[in-house]
């Protein structure tokens, strides 16, 4: 006997769907993206506080004064007694140049002429022997100022100087009060008479 084939049956129906599978791995990161354009410029913010004062800065330097600077011309005198006792009521001459460049002390008369107006210093350094000492500093034959000095042994000495503000051909010397006249010099001591423009 033979086995006939039978005739190939009806496809069945479709499964029902089977249950949700579990969660695949996770792939790989994406590339980096692109770089975006710069966004526009925020509005200017209102303006702050001012700030504290620093501490102070250091105290400079005085400056030196100057002296015949290149802005002034140097005007000064320095001279001395030759012999001793000078006549009262007269200027004292002195006659013994120490320094006398400009010619602003008259040793003939005795007298310092201001050249220009300006702030004058003036000094003297007085050698005293035998008798008191009392002289006057002048300005135009006023009195500026009395130096007295009491004599009392050998050789003493007594000074005295002033500051005048002057002007132009104002006339400044030294004079013996009083018959008070024991100013003195020899070789080897002097009395001086000396000024000069600041
Ligand atoms: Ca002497």
């Amino acid at each position: 006997d033979k086995c006939i084939a039978g005739i190939p049956g009806i496809p069945g129906t479709p499964g029902q769907h089977g249950p949700v599978g579990r969660d695949g791995k996770e792939g790989p990161p994406g590339q980096k993206g692109e770089k975006g354009a710069q966004g526009p410029s925020g509005e200017r913010g209102p303006s702050g506080l001012p700030g504290k004062a620093g501490p102070p800065g250091q105290i400079g330097l005085p400056s030196l004064p100057g002296f015949g600077g290149s802005h002034q011309k140097l005007f000064a005198f320095h001279v001395g007694l030759q012999g001793n006792s000078p006549p009262s009521n007269t200027p004292i001459k002195f006659t013994k140049v120490f320094y006398n460049d400009q010619n602003v002390y008259n040793i003939n008369t005795g007298k310092f002429t201001a050249p220009v107006s300006g702030i004058y210093f003036f000094t003297y350094e007085i050698t005293v022997y035998n008798d008191n000492v009392w002289v006057t500093l002048r300005k135009n034959d006023n009195i500026i100022q009395y130096t007295y000095f009491v004599y009392y042994q050998k050789t003493s000495h007594t000074s005295g100087s002033s500051l005048l503000n002057l002007r132009k051909g104002d006339e400044i010397w030294l004079q013996v009060h009083d018959n008070a006249n024991g100013l003195y010099s020899d070789s080897d001591d002097d009395t001086t008479f000396t000024g000069f423009l600041l």
